[in-house]
């Protein structure tokens, strides 16, 4: 589903190249769903994206135009990312930017996965 606002899903962005197998990640989990791997340049010591399977420019068109399970599925592989990390006694952080305004280099939405110390507070 388009979203007024949301430029069209550009297939040659680095994420769809890299669910294509065009170019390589560190793969961290797969499933029908999502694809988690680390990022390329990590902030944190532990710094993984996760990626929906599908054409989504950001969480907007995502939620508005995924399924019920594709969403859910995406969802769960955050959380059981994090949980295999062994982020969830201490804490973590999840973010995704969004658009220009809000950072986004790489035109298919993601969720960053921070962890592994103790995250400054986020500022703008
Ligand atoms: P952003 O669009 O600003 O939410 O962040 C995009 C992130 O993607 C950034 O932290 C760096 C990462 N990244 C960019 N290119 C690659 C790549 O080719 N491989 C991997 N693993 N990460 C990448």
């Amino acid at each position: 589903m388009s979203v007024t606002g949301l430029p069209p899903y550009d297939e040659a962005n680095i994420f769809a190249r890299i669910l294509r197998g065009e170019i390589p990640c560190k793969r961290v989990a797969e499933d029908d769903h999502a694809l988690a791997f680390h990022d390329i340049h990590p902030q944190a010591p532990t710094h993984i994206l996760v990626i929906p399977k599908g054409s989504w420019v950001s969480a907007a068109d995502f939620h508005a135009g995924a399924s019920a399970e594709a969403i859910a599925g995406f969802w769960r592989m955050v959380a059981a990312v994090a949980k295999a990390q062994g982020l969830e006694a201490g804490g973590y952080r999840i973010l995704s930017n969004m658009g220009a305004d809000g950072g986004q280099e790489v035109p298919h939405f993601h969720v960053h996965i921070f962890g592994g110390r103790r995250l400054g507070r986020m500022v703008p």
